[in-house]
């Protein structure tokens, strides 16, 4: 960032916005807000507010569940390799998924972060478009 002088009949006061009740932004940072106050003025009519620090602060990430849902018309075989290539199960729970999808009409392939999700998504559907079967594949928040 630039350096600002501070003229000397500038006074500075740190602001720490109150942690908990401010939103970090998508990166989980928090900013440190600044507030240059002119001393003679006690109205801070010219307050000039600059943010001068951040600091990244961890923070869970949203989780989005990956899901598959039931058609009539993709052969059961071709919804095992897509849960065992894409989602690195084994043959034994991408059987077991498979047939909860087969059942109960949706299934949970995995859970990721956003762009995970998002890629899995992209993955699923271009596979199974390319071997002309309907598969839908869409994604939850958790
Ligand atoms: N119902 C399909 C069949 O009987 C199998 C299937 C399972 C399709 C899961 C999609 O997500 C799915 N061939």
């Amino acid at each position: 960032m630039k350096n600002i002088t501070v003229p000397e009949n500038f006074e500075k006061r740190q602001k720490v916005l109150n942690e908990d009740t401010v939103p970090l932004n998508h990166h989980g940072v928090l900013n440190h807000e600044v507030v240059l106050s002119d001393r003679d003025d006690d109205s801070h009519d010219n307050d000039v507010d600059i943010i001068t620090k951040s600091r990244p602060k961890t923070r869970k990430p949203d989780l989005y569940k990956v899901v598959l849902l039931n058609d009539d018309y993709t052969p059961m075989d071709f919804v095992i390799s897509v849960l065992e290539h894409f989602f690195n199960k084994g043959g034994e729970e991408a059987t077991r998924i498979m047939l909860e999808v087969h059942r109960k009409g949706v299934g949970i392939a995995g859970v990721f972060t956003y762009e995970i999700a998002e890629t899995k998504v992209g993955q699923v559907t271009n596979f199974s478009r390319q071997h002309e079967h309907p598969l839908q594949c869409t994604m939850e928040k958790e």
